[in-house]
């Protein structure tokens, strides 16, 4: 069968996606190929396709041009697929290692076809089922060092930078983090969704002006500081990881933003996997947390060393000065990310999978707690063992 070259958007069919690689050539003619859809298909249509022989495998993942996940029927861009496969060409060129090959991608079928990454699990599972992932901090914070610093101004061309930021320009995508994670957890929005347990405490945070002031800062930062490409979804359910390798995958909120804001992320939901569990089970998150900045300011500080080429990046103390700027701005986001899961939309097993209501309510009080700690104080928190006071400070709201 041949694949039908269309010039408007099709749903891809089973048949469709197996002639799609048919044509591509990615398997010996004579293979023997099964093809299964994957997913609940309520964001992208994702076809796992396999040679039976070998069994090697390729994803094709199609991006719909709808959501009904969380309850309702939001229009989502197609874009966010060209969005997603050139960051990923991007990243590979970086951080091959770290992110899934891409082999095809066509624009008008929002589609990608990429690596099957099935051999390994996506993280969040993984540390809700209390597996431990060595390598996770080295390679995370290589991929933020990696893909931040050869994306800023510090490594490329100013012609260059601003060709690229106008490529990631990406407002509809943005325009849902601007609305879930910085505006809607912050008043009494009709997208919120929190536990009726909570009301008391989502009234305090609704009616703590002070924090709403520093929330609207690093929302304005977000907004208008194009720092370096972001992953910009960096959270523990899109990472794949095993004992042995990690894949960043899904970056379809990639734009220019600030430094700080992925590495955030990724910080803000190992806190709130730490948070769901037991304090003997705590420690390892807060290895990764410590490790993960560790290897991502020195790897970054090597890069700057070798591979600079921004004049003012000379002058005394001028990368002290951002690190220190993207620490501050870590824990802010990360402070943000923690509050957005608990009363906003989209929220993460972590906390929601705690099965003692009791326990459950105490874990996302410790949640917002910790979140409104962290931004009202993210310019005195100074390294990750005064994070980690907070975190212990928290613990009795
Ligand atoms: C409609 S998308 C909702 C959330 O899921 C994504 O992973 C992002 O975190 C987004 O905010």
């Amino acid at each position: 069968m041949s694949f039908p070259l269309k010039s408007t958007y099709q749903p891809l069919t089973s048949n469709s996606a197996l002639a799609l690689v048919r044509r591509l050539q990615l398997f010996e003619e004579s293979a023997a190929l099964t093809c299964c859809e994957i997913g609940n298909a309520n964001l992208n249509h994702v076809f796992q396709i396999i040679d039976t022989k070998s069994q090697e495998g390729v994803i094709i993942k199609q991006a719909i041009p709808y959501s009904t996940a969380f309850g309702k029927n939001w229009s989502l861009t197609l874009k966010r697929s060209t969005i997603e496969s050139h960051s990923l060409l991007i990243n590979a060129t970086n951080v091959h290692q770290l992110v899934p090959k891409v082999f095809y991608s066509d624009e008008t079928l929002a589609v990608t076809v990429m690596e099957d990454l099935s051999r390994l699990q996506i993280l969040r599972t993984g540390l809700i089922e209390g597996k431990s992932f060595p390598l996770l901090s080295e390679h995370i914070g290589m991929y933020l060092a990696r893909t931040l610093f050869y994306t800023s101004d510090f490594a490329l061309e100013p012609k260059r930078k601003k060709e690229l930021v106008q490529k990631f320009t990406n407002p509809e995508l943005c325009k849902i983090t601007e609305d879930l994670v910085f505006t809607d957890p912050f008043f009494d929005s009709a997208t919120n969704e929190y536990e009726e347990g909570l009301q008391k405490d989502v009234e305090l945070i609704w009616g703590n002006q002070s924090l709403k002031l520093e929330v609207a800062k690093l929302k304005y930062k977000y907004l208008t500081q194009a720092e370096a490409l972001l992953h910009g979804d960096l959270h523990t359910g899109n990472i794949f990881a095993s004992a042995t390798e990690t894949k960043v995958i899904s970056p379809e909120f990639a734009f220019f933003g600030p430094i700080g804001f992925d590495i955030g992320q990724f910080i803000g939901n190992l806190l709130l996997n730490a948070i769901s569990l037991e304090e003997s089970k705590q420690e390892q998150l807060f290895d990764y947390i410590d490790q993960t900045w560790e290897v991502f300011s020195s790897t970054f500080t090597e890069l700057w060393e070798t591979d600079r080429i921004e004049f003012h990046s000379r002058i005394d103390c001028c990368l002290e000065n951002l690190l220190e700027q993207t620490f501050e701005d870590m824990i802010g986001f990360a402070g943000c990310e923690l509050i957005r899961r608990t009363i906003g939309l989209a929220h993460v097993l972590d906390l929601d999978g705690i099965s003692s209501k009791y326990k459950r309510l105490q874990a996302k009080r410790h949640a917002l707690a910790l979140g409104t700690q962290l931004i009202n104080n993210r310019t005195i928190i100074k390294d990750t063992q005064q994070l980690r006071n907070y975190f212990t400070n928290t613990l009795s709201y």
